[in-house]
């Protein structure tokens, strides 16, 4: 039997979540600008070690979402959220906060809610020569955010391929 993992991808419209999402569940890339609208749902079995398995039900939320009274039923019940923003554009890290508000809303401190493990995820490394923040920003930026919530995990930005 597979356990059942809720994956919930959060951020701003264009920062790569669709992306992100079609090269992990079809190991394609998504070239063409497709608006995410509401809420995307994916499914994929993998393999954690021998044979234990994880059914990951991916929800890829749309960016105008922060704006939804959907929203808190998108994020309830994750064990695993991604923050995803666009590494070329600083707007979009800034506006990180406002979906951790969002996330923290769900999830206050005193509640009983097992909250999920949240990654911070710095997309679009390729785009070296438009990059608006620096690995150290990002360092700096979810430091701060992981001292205020124990339930943001430090990440780093990844290395273009
Ligand atoms: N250069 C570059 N472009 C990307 C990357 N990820 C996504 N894109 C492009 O950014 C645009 C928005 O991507 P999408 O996945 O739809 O963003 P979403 O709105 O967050 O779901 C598309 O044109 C993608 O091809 C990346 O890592 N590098
Ligand atoms: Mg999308």
């Amino acid at each position: 039997m597979a356990r059942q993992v809720k994956v919930v991808l959060v951020g701003d419209g264009s920062v790569g979540k669709s992306s992100l999402v079609a090269r992990f569940v079809r190991e394609g890339f998504v070239q063409r600008y497709a608006q995410t609208v509401g809420v995307d749902f994916y499914e994929k079995r993998i393999q954690v070690r021998g044979e234990v398995f994880a059914d990951l039900q991916i929800w890829d939320i749309g960016g105008q979402s922060i704006r939804s009274k959907m929203l808190p039923r998108y994020l309830s019940g994750a064990q695993v959220v991604f923050v995803v923003y666009d590494l070329s554009n600083r707007d979009s890290l800034l506006d990180a906060d406002d979906w951790l508000a969002q996330l923290n809303a769900v999830y206050p401190a005193k509640k009983k809610k097992e909250p999920p493990d949240v990654y911070a995820v710095g997309n679009k490394a390729d785009l070296i020569h438009c990059r608006q923040v620096s690995d150290k920003d990002h360092d700096l930026f979810w430091r701060s955010r992981a001292a205020k919530t124990s339930r943001v995990l430090f990440t780093r930005p990844p290395r273009a391929l």
